[in-house]
């Protein structure tokens, strides 16, 4: 067979694998065209809605581009019988109509129509999206990024935690999203967002799952050599396990430190006390610390929080995600860290 035969099928087959590869990035737990509430599910339709949009445009471009290469040219004018004067004039004149119609159609109304149709659907999403005032007032979460982690605060429960997120499956939660240092962007895929997070101001965020799950989260705004191991997840939980996840918290806040006296208590309060609070008051300079029992990730969603989880975490974290803005312990052997780490376990 002539080589060039095969062409086309090269050509599919190089199409379906690139295809395949591309597309496999649009499911899993992070993926906006898997919505699994109203926000992103409107994002979703919107989303498609464009892309069909588009898709239409440039193939109607390109068919006239293509049009316009392929076209007979018009046969050269020595061989045509020498024309009139004055139609030749009148040819010129049509060509001209025929463009400027070309110029305010495809290039002014096209582009109208198409960017008003888009808006018409668009604004009164964005609109549906806007943390308007409701009968039942929505939980309140306030979430502010950290390089690179997130710190999560519910006001009303009084409850801080770090890099995970419980809410109530069905019901609208507000995301009073902040910074502490430089700009990120707080974003659930599959919630819908996303949205800046600015030093020095509050950015609100109405979300919702309409049935429980667990989505994953990122920060969506480059901020910095660890950007992309700023994760978290977010558990929609049913009603009476929300109120259950929310009094066990609680429970936890309210618990005195244990094993006080012991001299990895020593330990954390000379290394690790600035920044971290594994009871009382609140954690500032790294992620609580109260409730890390509960989370299922270490390090903004670097390693499992399983088996020697935490071991690693503390020993190898400047290894496992490099440049992040916990120091390295190399001073404290195996033996302490090991001693800490199963104080830190008793705490829960
Ligand atoms: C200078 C502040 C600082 C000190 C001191 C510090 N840490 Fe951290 N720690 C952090 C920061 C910041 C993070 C978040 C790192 C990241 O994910 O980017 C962190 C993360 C952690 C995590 C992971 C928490 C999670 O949910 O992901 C644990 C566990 C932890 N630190 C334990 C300790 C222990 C134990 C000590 C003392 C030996 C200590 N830290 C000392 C700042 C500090
Ligand atoms: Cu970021």
């Amino acid at each position: 067979m002539h080589p060039l035969r095969d062409k086309p099928r090269v050509g599919l087959f190089t199409f379906a694998v690139t295809a395949v590869a591309l597309l496999s990035g649009c499911e899993g737990s992070q993926s906006a065209l898997q919505p699994a509430g109203p926000a992103a599910q409107d994002i979703a339709l919107l989303w498609w809605w464009m892309l069909g949009t588009s898709a239409v445009i440039v193939f109607a471009v390109v068919g006239l581009w293509l049009y316009a290469q392929f076209r007979r040219p018009p046969p050269a004018s020595s061989e045509q019988p020498a024309p009139e004067q004055a139609g030749m004039r009148h040819t010129a004149a049509v060509d001209r109509i025929i463009a400027r119609r070309w110029l305010i159609g495809g290039g002014l109304i096209l582009p109208t129509v198409t960017m008003v149709v888009l808006l018409a659907f668009g604004i009164p999403m964005g609109h549906r999206m806007l943390p308007l005032p409701l009968p039942e007032a929505p939980l309140r979460i306030e979430v502010t990024g950290h390089q690179w982690w997130w710190e999560v605060h519910y006001p009303e429960q009084g409850i801080t935690t770090a890099n995970q997120i419980h809410i109530p499956a069905g019901r609208p939660v507000d995301f009073h999203l902040a910074s502490a240092d430089v700009i990120h962007a707080f974003w659930v895929p599959q919630l819908g967002g996303k949205l800046d997070m600015i030093p020095g101001r509050t950015n609100v965020l109405r979300l919702q799952a309409d049935a429980p799950g667990r989505f994953r989260g990122q920060c969506a705004e480059f901020c910095g050599l660890q950007h992309a191991r700023m994760r978290f997840t977010v558990e929609a939980l049913p009603e009476e396990a929300f109120a259950q996840w929310v009094a066990a918290r609680q429970a936890d806040e309210a618990r005195p430190v244990r094993d006080a006296g012991a001299p990895s208590a020593q330990v954390f309060e000379a290394h690790c006390s600035q920044c971290h609070s594994v009871a009382g008051t609140p954690a500032t300079g790294g992620p609580d610390l109260r409730h890390l029992h509960s989370r299922t990730l270490l390090g903004a969603g670097t390693l499992r929080h399983d088996g020697d989880g935490l071991q690693r975490w503390l020993r190898e974290h400047q290894h496992l995600k490099p440049g992040n803005h916990m120091p390295a312990h190399d001073h404290l052997d195996d033996d302490t860290l090991s001693a800490l780490v199963d104080w830190l376990r008793r705490q829960q």
